[in-house]
């Protein structure tokens, strides 16, 4: 199975025929967040340490044929507070995106599917790097940001301008200038908060997910640059979202009343 997995339904590896803890878990994700049932917890102000700062390094950005992804070295951001225990650090951020807007994020708020969805993956500092982080029960904090197609988002032309070098499976992008991430997320402190795993194979049982309650925008032509993406010679990459998995009792939280 490996890395063969992928997102088409009808080709034997899609996302109904992932194996493991993917198809055995009970914390699994994404899920549809039903905000009336949510549980409301006074959660303590949640810090994105050093996310609002454009430090002196540089991002890498890489097709690796289930998602546009870009690395960050890691202990440069961090993610604490907010009701997390522990303290994170990013390692990469990643999409998910759909053919049309009426689809593409992974998460779905009270039934609704957004265009597009960014993660911000963060592991816990006491693992030495993300792939020891992330199949430990505290292993990771993810930030998920969902995507609307409206007005032009000029930080988000900061990876946008780079989409047309990876188009092709494989491709990587050198020297992506650092920038302000927190110009990436919503304006707003407003969030839902569960127990789930990461979207992709092996969906390990190790996240603590943020799902902010307020969309960010980007044009239609920031999202048209996105689909232009591949997963492989013949397939486009968008609609490489998982379906909203079960909730199995869970309890999800909300951040305000
Ligand atoms: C994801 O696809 O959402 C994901 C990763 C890696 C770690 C966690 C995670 O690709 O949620
Ligand atoms: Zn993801």
């Amino acid at each position: 199975f490996g890395s063969s997995w992928n997102y088409i339904a009808n080709s034997g590896s899609g996302p109904a025929n992932w194996t493991g803890v993917c198809a055995s878990g009970t914390k699994q994700s994404p899920i549809d967040i039903n905000s009336t049932s949510a549980t409301y917890n006074p959660y303590s102000a949640f810090n994105l340490q050093y996310f609002g700062t454009t430090p002196a390094i540089n991002f890498t950005g890489t097709n690796n044929g289930h998602s546009v992804e870009i690395a960050v070295p890691s202990n440069v951001y961090f993610v604490n507070g907010g009701g997390l225990t522990g303290n994170f650090t990013t390692g990469q951020f990643h999409l998910h995106w759909g053919s049309s807007d009426s689809k593409g994020s992974e998460h779905l708020v009270d039934g609704e599917q957004y265009a597009a969805e960014m993660h911000f993956v963060n592991f816990n500092v006491k693992y030495p790097n993300l792939t020891s982080a992330a199949d430990k029960s505290d292993g990771l904090a993810v930030l998920g940001v969902l995507i609307k197609v409206g007005t032009t988002n000029a930080a988000f032309n900061n990876i946008a301008n780079h989409f047309s070098k990876l188009v092709n499976k494989s491709s990587t992008v050198d020297g992506i200038a650092s920038f302000s991430l927190a110009a990436l997320l919503p304006n707003t402190t407003k969030f839902y908060r569960y127990s789930g795993s990461l979207t992709t194979p092996g969906c390990y049982e190790s996240v603590a997910w943020t799902v902010f309650s307020e969309p960010i925008q980007v044009s239609s032509a920031q999202m048209a640059g996105l689909r232009q993406v591949m997963m492989n010679s013949t397939n486009s990459m968008e609609n490489n979202f998982r379906p909203a998995q079960k909730l199995n009792g869970r309890t999800v939280y909300i951040s305000y009343k």
